[in-house]
C-alpha cells in the first residue's frame, strides 16, 4: 500500500448546542479531515485536535504543521504491508499523537477496502452494536442540568456523564443523582483539581458513580494513586494515558481502576488496541471516549469499541447529539437499548458528503506523493 495523494481540510463544524467543560466553552468544533489515496483507493482520517490547547497540547494548527512538514514526507514512497507498520515509520517524530492517528485511520480505511473487511473485523472486534452514553457539558445551574439530562434520558441514553469543575461538582452531581436514582452516572473533571481538593470531593463517593474521570492534571499519575486510595469509586484516566506504557504504569501504581481509550489521544487505533489488550488481560474495564468527532471519527470509535474489553458504555453518541449536518452521508442513530450499530461496510464504512465538506472547510491543501 503506497500513498499517492493526500488532501487535508481544516473544518469548522457548528455544534447543535454549546459544550462547556472545566477548560472552556465551545460553539463550534474544529478538526482536520484527511482524504488519502493509495493503490487507487480512497480512505478517510480525522484528527481530533481542537482549535485550542484546552484538552490536549495538540491543536488544529500544530497538527497541520506536523502532518504537512513531517508525517507526509515520512510516508512518501513507503510501501505499507499493513497500517500496523505506520507507528514505526513515524516513531522518530516525538509526541503529536493526534496528528499521527489521523493518517493511521485513513490507512486502516484503505486497508479494509482493499481486503473487503470492516475496521471492526481488522481490529478483532466482536460486538455488532456497542453500548453508548452521552457526555453532558456544564449547564447554567443544577436545575438546568437536570432538565438537559432528562431530555437525553428521554432520547434513550442509559448512561450519563456530566462535566464538573471547581464550584460545579458535588451539588450538580447530587442534583442529577436525586432526580435519577437508578441511572448509570459518571463525572469528568478534565484535570481541574489538585490533591488538596480531595476532602471537598468526598461526597461524590456516596453517589453510586460508575467512575470519576481525570480529576487531576495529565502529569499527576502518582497523585491520582493517592486520590484513588481515598475513594471507593474507581478513578478513570483520560488525559494521563497517552500510550500503552502509561497505561501499564498507571495500573501498576494504582492510579486508576478504569481507562478511557481514545485512539486519537494515544497515537492511533493500533496503540488503542494494545491498551485494550493489556487491560483485557488484567480484567481492567475500558471504554471508548469521544472528542465530538464527525461521522468519520465516530465510525472509527465504534469499530474500536467493538473489542471485547470495552465493557463500559462509550462517549459515542448519535450524530444528532452533536451536529445538524455531518460530513458523512451516514448518520449514527441510537437504538432502543442505548446502543449504536458498528458500521459493517469495508474499512470505516462511511462515505463523505462533499457539499458538507466544502461548506465547513476553512483551508485545504492537496499533495501528490508519488512524483
Ligand atoms: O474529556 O472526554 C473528554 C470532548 C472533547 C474533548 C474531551 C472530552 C470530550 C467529551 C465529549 O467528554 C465526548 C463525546 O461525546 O464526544
Ligand atoms: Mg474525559
Amino acid at each position: 500500500m503506497k500513498i499517492e495523494q493526500i488532501d487535508m481540510y481544516h473544518l469548522r463544524m457548528p455544534l447543535k448546542s454549546p459544550f462547556e467543560t472545566s477548560f472552556g466553552r465551545s460553539i463550534t468544533r474544529d478538526c482536520l479531515l484527511l482524504r488519502v489515496y493509495a493503490d487507487g483507493i480512497e480512505g478517510f482520517g480525522e484528527c481530533a485536535a481542537d482549535w485550542d490547547p484546552g484538552y490536549s497540547s495538540e491543536t488544529v494548527g500544530t497538527s497541520w504543521h506536523i502532518l504537512e512538514e513531517f508525517i507526509f514526507p515520512a510516508v512518501k514512497g513507503v510501501d505499507f504491508s499493513s497500517p500496523s507498520d505506520f507507528p514505526q515509520v513515524v516513531a522518530f517524530i516525538r509526541g503529536n499523537r493526534m496528528a499521527k492517528a489521523a493518517l493511521e485511520m485513513a490507512l486502516w480505511d484503505i486497508y479494509g477496502k482493499q481486503l473487503g473487511k470492516s475496521l471492526k473485523e481488522l481490529l478483532g472486534g466482536k460486538k455488532e452494536r456497542v453500548e453508548v452514553g452521552v457526555s453532558v457539558g456544564i449547564q447554567k445551574d443544577p436545575a438546568t442540568l437536570v432538565n438537559t439530562v432528562s431530555k437525553y434520558i428521554e432520547d434513550g441514553y442509559r448512561r450519563i456523564k456530566i462535566k464538573i469543575k471547581p464550584g460545579r461538582d458535588v451539588q450538580d452531581t447530587q442534583a442529577v443523582r436525586s432526580a435519577f436514582p437508578q441511572i448509570r452516572l459518571q463525572v469528568d473533571a478534565n484535570s481541574a483539581y489538585t490533591l488538596e481538593d480531595a476532602q471537598r470531593l468526598l461526597p461524590l463517593d456516596d453517589l453510586n458513580l460508575l467512575l470519576i474521570e481525570q480529576p487531576l492534571d495529565e502529569e499527576d499519575l502518582w497523585d491520582h494513586h493517592k486520590l484513588q486510595k481515598q475513594f471507593r469509586t474507581p478513578i478513570c484516566l483520560d488525559e494521563s494515558i497517552l500510550s500503552k506504557q502509561h497505561a501499564r504504569q498507571a495500573l501498576e501504581m494504582g492510579s486508576c481502576r478504569v481507562i478511557n481509550i481514545k485512539a486519537g489521544r494515544v497515537g492511533g487505533l493500533w496503540e488503542g488496541k494494545q491498551i485494550h489488550d493489556l487491560c483485557y488481560q488484567q480484567s481492567i474495564p475500558v471504554w471508548c471516549g469521544g472528542m465530538l468527532e464527525t461521522g468519520v471519527g465516530r465510525a472509527s470509535n465504534l469499530a474500536l469499541a467493538s473489542l471485547p474489553g470495552f465493557t463500559l458504555p462509550g462517549d459515542i453518541s448519535a450524530t444528532d447529539r452533536y451536529y445538524d449536518e455531518d460530513i458523512t452521508n451516514e448518520r449514527f442513530v441510537l437504538n432502543g437499548d442505548s446502543t449504536i450499530d458498528v458500521p459493517r461496510g469495508d474499512g470505516l464504512g462511511v462515505t463523505l458528503n462533499d457539499k458538507a465538506v466544502t461548506k465547513y472547510t476553512l483551508r485545504h491543501i492537496s499533495l501528490k506523493l508519488d512524483t
